[in-house]
C-alpha cells in the first residue's frame, strides 16, 4: 500500500473543527444518517474521509454526498453518499459509514487504516467525491465539513451547490460513464429532460381531456427552485404554477409527505377550477404525489402507486407495439394499497414484488426486470431499463424494414429512457413522464383516478422510548418484536373486511409508522386507532395522548 496522506491530519482536523460531542450512537438508515442539523458536523466530516476511500477503492470513479434530510422538518439535516452507477451506497458500506460515524475523535485515525488496510486502498491513487446539498440554512456549513474530509485525505471535492438528491445522482453517473448517461452539469440535466420530454410531447399541448395546466407544491424545498429554472427554458409547454417556493419553511405543512400521510391540500394551495391537476414535491425532490379536488371540494390523492400503474400501462403499450419480448415488473412496499396492488395483478397482468421501505430494496429488485417499475407509495420510484432492453429497442427503433409503428414506438420507448431518471426516484423527471402519458391518454385526472379504487387507508406515527424495539419480517408485513404485538394486530385485522395493517419504525424520525387500510372510512379509522393503541402499549409510547384524527396524524 503506498500511502502519501499524511493519516495524522484526520486526528487533527477532527479535534480543531469537528469533535465528536455527540454520545449517542447514530445509525446509516433507510435514508443515510439523519437528524437534528446541529449533531452532524462531525458526521459530515467523517463521510467526506468515507466518500474518499470509497472512490479509490472504486479506482477513482465519483462517489456523490448529498446532503438533505428530505422530508423531515427544517431542523432536521442528513447526508447519503452516492455509489459510482448514481445508486445508493452498497450494503456492506452502511455498516463501515455507521462505525466510522460512531468512533471517538482519537479512534478515527485508527478505524480509517483499518478501512484502508481491509479494502487495500492505494492512498495515494486517484479519487473524486461530489457533493451537493438542498436549500437548508444549515447545509452549508455541513457542506464545508464533508469538503474537509476529503481533503485531510488529500481527495479531489467538486460542490455543485443546492441541488436536488436525484439531480445529484444524475452528476455522479454521468461523470461516471464519461459523459455517456449525460452532461454532469445543471445544464446537461435540464436539456437532456426538456429534449426527451420535447420528443414524446411533440407541439400538441393539449389533447382530450387533457389540459395544459398544473399546479406545483415545491415544499418550500431545492425543487421550487428547479422547476423555476425548467420553465425559463420551456416556453410554456407546460404551463406550471410553483407556489411554496421558498417563502415558509422546508416541508411545514406542504410537500408530498404532508400531502400523503395527512391526506389534505398544501398550505397556499392556489384556488382553482375542480379536478385541476396538482402535484406535490418534497424538500430535496425524490419524490412526488399528484392530488385534486372535486366539485364537492372534496381532496383525492393519486400517488406513487397510481404513478407506477400509469407508467406500467403506458411501456406495456409501447413494448407490445415494438413487438419485443420484455419482462416487465412492478415493485412496491408494504405501503401499497391493496387496490393498486389487485389492479396491477388482475388487470395490467403485470408480475409484482414487494420489498421493504427503502429506495435501495426497491431499486435492487427493479433490476431483476427487463423493464422494473418501482415506487413506493409516498411518490418514491422511477423505472430501471436493462441493457437488453436498450439494445433490443435501438435494434428496433434503427431497423428501417420494421412497420412504421413499430419503429415509432422504439423512439418512444429511448425517449422514455431519457426523460426517466434512472438513478434515483426524481420528482421532476417523473412528473414529466406523467404529463406525457396523460397528455398522449387524453386523460384528465378524473381519466386517470378511475382506472381503480384505492381502498381506503391512514397512516399514524407513534412516539415510543425506543422505536427499535420493534423489528418486523416479511417485507414488514409482520411484527417479531414485542411479543404478542402481531397476535394483537391479527386479531384487530380479523374485525374489519378487507382489512390490513402492519407496524415498522420510521428509518428517517424517531417515530413508529403504523398503517391501516380497509373496506370503509369509518373501518380503517377505527383500526388504526386500535392498532395505535396496542403499539403504544406494548411498545412502550410516550408523548401525545393517542387519538385517532380525520388525516391519521397524532394530535
Ligand atoms: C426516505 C427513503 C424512502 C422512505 C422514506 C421514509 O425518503 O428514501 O425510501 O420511504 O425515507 O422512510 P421511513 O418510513 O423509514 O421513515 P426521503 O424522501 O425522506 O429521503
Amino acid at each position: 500500500m503506498s500511502s502519501s496522506v499524511n493519516l495524522r491530519t484526520i486526528y487533527a482536523f477532527a479535534r480543531e473543527m469537528y469533535p465528536k460531542k455527540v454520545t449517542t450512537n447514530i445509525e446509516y438508515g433507510t435514508a443515510g444518517f439523519r437528524t437534528k442539523a446541529d449533531k452532524l458536523d462531525y458526521v459530515m466530516y467523517r463521510m467526506g474521509l468515507l466518500a474518499t476511500l470509497r472512490s479509490r477503492v472504486k479506482g477513482g470513479q465519483t462517489i456523490g454526498v448529498m446532503i438533505t434530510a428530505s422530508h423531515n422538518p427544517e431542523p432536521d439535516n442528513g447526508v447519503k453518499l452516492i455509489d459510482p452507477r448514481g445508486e445508493m451506497l452498497e450494503n456492506s458500506w452502511e455498516q463501515l459509514a455507521t462505525d466510522l460515524a460512531n468512533v471517538s475523535d482519537k479512534d478515527l485515525q485508527s478505524e480509517v487504516e483499518k478501512v484502508i488496510q481491509t479494502h487495500n486502498i492505494d492512498m495515494g491513487s486517484a479519487s473524486s467525491v461530489f457533493v451537493g446539498m438542498d436549500n437548508r440554512y444549515h447545509s452549508p456549513g455541513l457542506l464545508k465539513a464533508v469538503s474537509d474530509g476529503v481533503l485531510a485525505l488529500k481527495g479531489n471535492v467538486k460542490s455543485f451547490g443546492i441541488v436536488t438528491t436525484p439531480m445529484l445522482h444524475y452528476m455522479v453517473l454521468c461523470s461516471n460513464s464519461c459523459g455517456a448517461y449525460g452532461t454532469p452539469t445543471e445544464e446537461g440535466y435540464y436539456q437532456k429532460l426538456i429534449t426527451a420530454f420535447r420528443a414524446l410531447r411533440g407541439s400538441e399541448c393539449e389533447r382530450g381531456n387533457y389540459k395544459n395546466q398544473l399546479l406545483f407544491d415545491g415544499s418550500n424545498g431545492v425543487g421550487a427552485r428547479k422547476m423555476l429554472q425548467f420553465l425559463k427554458r420551456m416556453n410554456d409547454e407546460l404551463n406550471v404554477t410553483v407556489y411554496n417556493q421558498g417563502e415558509g419553511k422546508i416541508n411545514e405543512n406542504c410537500g408530498a409527505d404532508y400531502v400523503k400521510i395527512g391526506q389534505t391540500l398544501p398550505i397556499g394551495t392556489p384556488d382553482s377550477e375542480p379536478y385541476t391537476r396538482c402535484v406535490s414535491i418534497d424538500g430535496d425532490a425524490d419524490r412526488v404525489v399528484y392530488f385534486f379536488t372535486d366539485e364537492k371540494k372534496k381532496f383525492h390523492l393519486l400517488d406513487g402507486d397510481r404513478i407506477a400503474t400509469l407508467y406500467a400501462g403506458y411501456l406495456m403499450d409501447l413494448v407490445t407495439k415494438c413487438e419485443i419480448d420484455l419482462k416487465l415488473g412492478i415493485v412496491q412496499t408494504a405501503y401499497a394499497n391493496g387496490g393498486s396492488t389487485d389492479y396491477i395483478e388482475k388487470e395490467l397482468k403485470v408480475p409484482v414484488a414487494c420489498v421493504p421501505t427503502g429506495v435501495k430494496h426497491l431499486h435492487h429488485k427493479a433490476l431483476e426486470y427487463d423493464i422494473g417499475v418501482y415506487f413506493e407509495a409516498n411518490g418514491h420510484g422511477t423505472i430501471v431499463f436493462s441493457e437488453h432492453t436498450k439494445e433490443s429497442v435501438r435494434a428496433v427503433a434503427d431497423n428501417s424494414e420494421l412497420n412504421e409503428e413499430q419503429i415509432e414506438a422504439a423512439k418512444k420507448l429511448l425517449s422514455t429512457i431519457e426523460v426517466i431518471n434512472e438513478t434515483v426516484g426524481d420528482a421532476i423527471s417523473d412528473m414529466f413522464l406523467v404529463e406525457i402519458i396523460l397528455q398522449s391518454n387524453g386523460w384528465d385526472v378524473k381519466d386517470w383516478y378511475n382506472t381503480y379504487t384505492d381502498l381506503p387507508n391512514l397512516q399514524k406515527k407513534i412516539c415510543v422510548a425506543n422505536r427499535n424495539i420493534i423489528t418486523t419480517t416479511d417485507a414488514e408485513r409482520k411484527v417479531v418484536t414485542p411479543e404478542g404485538l402481531q397476535n394483537g394486530i391479527d386479531e384487530i385485522v380479523a374485525k374489519y373486511p378487507r382489512g390490513r395493517s402492519f407496524v415498522r419504525p420510521s428509518g428517517t424520525e424517531d417515530i413508529v409508522r403504523v398503517y391501516a387500510e380497509a373496506a370503509t372510512n369509518e373501518d380503517v379509522e377505527h383500526l388504526v386507532a386500535e392498532v395505535s393503541q396496542l403499539v403504544y402499549g406494548l411498545a412502550g409510547g410516550i408523548g401525545p395522548e393517542l387519538n385517532s384524527t380525520a388525516n391519521g396524524l397524532p394530535n
